[in-house]
């Protein structure tokens, strides 16, 4: 790790609003295919690693450190306090919670099951969230509907299942209201998360434009605080350009909390640590995200490959996704202030000032300052690899 050099110091990583998920660390390597490689870990050592490695922020589901039985009872206020203090020991603070609404069988049927039973668990659980998130500082709560859709087409009836699900956002949103008035602090941010493909065969909101039509379908009471958490990869596993994914949020207001991680197209959800996959996609995303404003978290929503040892996770997974984001951050900004894109998008911004009505005149008059789109091309990817700074190689 000595050796590979760009790191950064915790307290240089610290300035950014990352994330780190407690189900992204002590994912243990297992899937329907793999036993697991890691032992399970504990929440404290999870915050305690964050720590040292300089990760600000902590997010979790309530049953990644509340067992299910245990939701809503004693059990429940015993861990939540445990956890207030081991984020203090740690200088961490809680930045996002989210529910489990997929992976306990009572869900095989989704979060807005026919069943009015399920549904009420369901509304409990997301209510239950929303009590934690405040206990926990949190200012954000996420929603990846997991099960909503079907294997089997004909029972599920998307309109009323889609209507059922508004449902449970209402009751989190109200509970919210409520309770936010009560402490005297901000509601939270509410964000859906999209995934296309998993884990259901058909899947009802598999995208984040989807996502932004059921926002603002009008079946939810207050869809002022809902908002959408993208994964870089959920977006690019269904064919799209993340980046334009990501600016249709933004042109929306709804651009409000990002999973942060890489992966391939077509294929399933391989969560790899950001930018390893397409560091030049990567950069012009974070062009976008930087030159707008965006100010939300970057939650490292990847997994530890099954191949990296428990020690590995926390001594190459996590700092090295930090510190490639932080490059990629920084080289955003170098991009915004480089004279020669800057001077090739005016050129282009500017147009040639041709007069004429004519199509072949006006292409004439322009095609010279449309070559500037190629250059701009070029020239990203010689700052991405350093050339741009005189980096050459002997032939
Ligand atoms: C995935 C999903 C999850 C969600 C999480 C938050 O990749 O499986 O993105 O990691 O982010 O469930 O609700
Ligand atoms: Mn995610
Ligand atoms: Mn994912």
């Amino acid at each position: 790790m000595d050796a590979c050099g760009g790191s950064y110091t915790p307290e240089q990583r610290r300035k950014y609003y990352i994330s780190g998920p407690q189900w992204a660390a002590a994912y243990e390597g297992h899937a329907l295919f793999h036993a697991p490689t890691r032992s399970p870990i504990s929440f404290e050592t999870v915050i305690e690693e964050y720590g040292k490695i300089g990760i600000p922020c902590w997010a979790t589901h309530d049953t990644d450190v509340i067992p299910s039985d245990q939701l809503g009872k004693d059990g429940q206020h015993e861990i939540v306090a445990r956890i207030k203090k081991s984020l203090a020991d740690n200088g961490l603070r809680c930045s996002m919670v989210t529910t489990e609404t997929f992976h306990h069988a009572v869900f095989a049927s989704s979060p807005a099951s026919e069943s009015p039973e399920i549904r009420k668990y369901a509304k409990w659980r997301v209510c239950n969230t929303v009590d934690i998130g405040h206990e926990l500082g949190a200012e954000f709560a996420v929603y990846w509907p997991g099960s909503l859709g079907y294997q089997i087409q004909g029972a599920v009836e998307e309109t009323q299942t889609l209507r059922w699900y508004a449902e449970s956002l209402n009751a989190a949103c109200e509970h919210d209201i409520a309770v936010a008035s009560k402490l005297g602090r901000p509601t939270l941010k509410h964000c859906m998360e999209a995934k296309p493909f998993e884990p259901q065969a058909e899947i009802l909101l598999p995208t984040s434009d989807a996502m932004l039509g059921f926002i603002a379908s009008g079946l939810l009471t207050h869809p002022e605080m809902v908002g959408l958490n993208p994964e870089y990869l959920h977006e690019l596993m269904w064919g799209g350009a993340p980046r334009a994914a990501l600016a249709r949020a933004l042109t929306s207001g709804k651009l409000w909390h990002f999973d942060i991680n890489d992966g391939y197209r077509l294929k399933h959800d391989v969560d790899i640590a950001v930018g390893l996959v397409n560091p030049l996609d990567w950069l012009n995303v974070l062009i976008l995200l930087r030159s707008h404003g965006y100010n939300g978290p970057f939650n490292l929503d990847y997994k530890p490959p099954r191949t990296t040892s428990a020690f590995g996770v926390f001594k190459v997974s996590f700092p090295t996704a930090v510190d490639r984001f932080i490059t990629l951050w920084e080289m955003a900004g170098e991009v915004m202030q480089d004279p020669i894109i800057s001077e090739a998008s005016s050129a282009l911004r500017a147009g040639a000032g041709c007069e004429s009505n004519d199509p072949t005149e006006i292409f004439e008059a322009n095609k010279e300052l449309l070559s500037l789109h190629e250059l701009i091309g070029h020239r990203l990817v010689q700052i991405l690899l350093g050339v741009h700074r005189g980096r050459v190689y002997s032939v």
